[in-house]
């Protein structure tokens, strides 16, 4: 029982409290997004704003990604600075007394092409069938399916370039895995993401991601997913 990574109510409550300051981190960011704000500028305020907010620090190094750098899943944030027409995603996390949150967003600055908006609107969807999908006795390998082929269907697999998601708690990345070579199935009370993404070289990505408690279906984050667009 200690390893199936099922989550008990006081750890839960940890973890919505991480998720509860990652929604809060997220608010206060948007705020701070002008035109030429920084990549950096912006990560290193995300993790400020994380330990004001009372959280023990970040889970993992904030990703912040303008325009092209999207197509890299794991970008690092440069000095690279904001123009209007780029999508902007951010994947960041807080650790409260030991407990880790995960979550990703990606949002307009200005206004986007149709290509931008096609990509966006796919993964939204692909990421919406994810979390529905994530149900106590599904394979991990079968919901990591739904977002793939959704997006496969949809022209895009070669673009979707790693897994649907991991379990989170202590450790941000911890089982089960959802992708598809995983040969575990999902239990109740486990807490999962959903983060599929589409990552097109050279010109832009997309990703959105939400941590779900299994058998609950419900996300995290009080952030919906319709694409939020900043002017
Ligand atoms: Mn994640």
């Amino acid at each position: 029982m200690q390893n199936d990574h099922v989550k008990s109510a006081q750890q839960l409550a940890l973890m919505r409290r991480a998720a509860a300051v990652t929604d809060d981190v997220y608010d206060h960011i948007l705020a701070c997004v002008c035109e030429g704000v920084t990549e950096d500028e912006l990560a290193r305020e995300i993790l400020s704003k994380t330990v004001a907010l009372g959280a023990e620090g970040v889970s993992f190094d904030t990703i912040v990604a303008f325009g092209e750098s999207g197509a890299e899943p794991h970008h690092v944030p440069t000095d690279k600075r904001l123009e209007r027409g780029m999508l902007v995603t951010i994947d960041m996390g807080a650790v409260v007394e030991g407990f880790c949150s995960d979550f990703t967003r990606t949002f307009a600055f200005g206004d986007i092409d149709e290509e931008q908006r096609r990509i966006y609107d796919i993964v939204y969807e692909a990421q919406r069938l994810g979390v529905a999908a994530v149900r106590a006795g599904v394979g991990c390998r079968a919901a990591d399916a739904v977002t793939r082929d959704y997006i496969a269907a949809a022209g895009y697999g070669e673009c979707y370039i790693h897994g649907t998601g991991h379990g989170v708690g202590r450790e941000i990345h911890e089982p089960p895995t959802l992708n598809p070579k995983s040969e575990e199935t999902l239990l109740a009370g486990q807490v999962v993401t959903v983060e599929p993404g589409i990552y097109i070289p050279g010109r832009m990505g997309v990703r959105i991601e939400d941590m779900v408690l299994v058998g609950e279906g419900r996300p995290f984050s009080r952030h919906n997913t319709e694409l939020l667009t900043l002017r």
